[in-house]
């Protein structure tokens, strides 16, 4: 039987249901100060965050497990993994974004490091929520496209990314992760967004290159049901203080 929580699915879904919005903050973990974590999560709880995110293309630090049960002291809010490959799997995390990058050809993201991670996610009890995970083209290089050595669909090619994410959904799984990767010069469109909210009944998760408060309530009234800031907040701990007093 299988007794693996759901509980952040859950949430997505009712969100996606009910209309409501859900905004990650993604961090880095190469870019986490162990020593800053309490005020950094202090910003997080005074934040419209319902969701943290954690991990990157790149990851070169081993704290990943030390840096979640720091976050975990502060905050109730679910942290979830972003892993850019295998090696950022941390057993005391609350799930994981079982991702497969959809939009490119490349075996090693598409299959091999799922059938390297499996046997310890089983082992587990992280929730575990796969998702197709779409680079879209953003204006310029992002470290995705780079490490990942895969072609991001064109922003102009609304029906290859529909196209490419119905194939997820149809392969089973649960959640739409559109991407411009982090930093991108250009978020993923407007028109993007919505045609795909149309044509999948799945919720869809925005990211990359999101650093404004329209940008986030274009995202939304396009169709995401969550919306994922890095960079903005990596640089500017006070971005959230700064959307919610505009
Ligand atoms: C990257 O979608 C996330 O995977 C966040 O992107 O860093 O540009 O906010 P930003």
């Amino acid at each position: 039987m299988n007794t693996r929580s759901q509980k952040i699915y859950q949430e997505i879904t009712t969100a996606f249901q009910e209309n409501r919005r859900l905004l990650a903050v993604l961090l880095d973990p190469d870019k986490v100060d162990v020593e800053q974590i309490k005020s950094l999560v202090a910003k997080i709880n005074q934040s419209p965050a319902t969701h943290i995110l954690i991990g990157g293309s790149v990851v070169f630090s081993n704290l990943i497990e030390k840096i979640i049960a720091e976050i975990k002291l502060f905050t109730h809010l679910p942290v979830v993994l972003f892993p850019g490959n295998p090696s950022q799997i941390a057993q005391n995390a609350d799930g994981i974004l079982f991702l497969s990058l959809l939009s490119g050809r490349n075996p090693d993201y598409l299959i091999e490091h799922q059938v390297q991670s499996a046997p310890l996610l089983k082992k587990s009890n992280l929730e575990i929520i796969p998702t197709a995970y779409l680079l879209i083209e953003s204006g310029g290089i992002t470290a995705v496209e780079r490490v990942t050595k895969t072609v991001p669909i064109s922003r102009e090619n609304i029906d290859e990314a529909v196209a490419t994410a119905q194939a997820g959904e149809l392969m089973g799984n649960k959640l739409i992760y559109l991407e411009a990767g982090s930093g991108a010069l250009k978020a993923v469109s407007k028109e993007m967004i919505e045609q795909l909210s149309l044509s999948v009944e799945i919720p869809i998760i925005v990211g990359g290159g999101i650093r404004t408060k329209e940008g986030i309530e274009l995202a939304y009234k396009s169709g995401a049901t969550m919306v994922v800031i890095g960079t903005a907040f990596e640089n500017n701990i006070e971005f959230f203080n700064q959307i919610l007093n505009d």
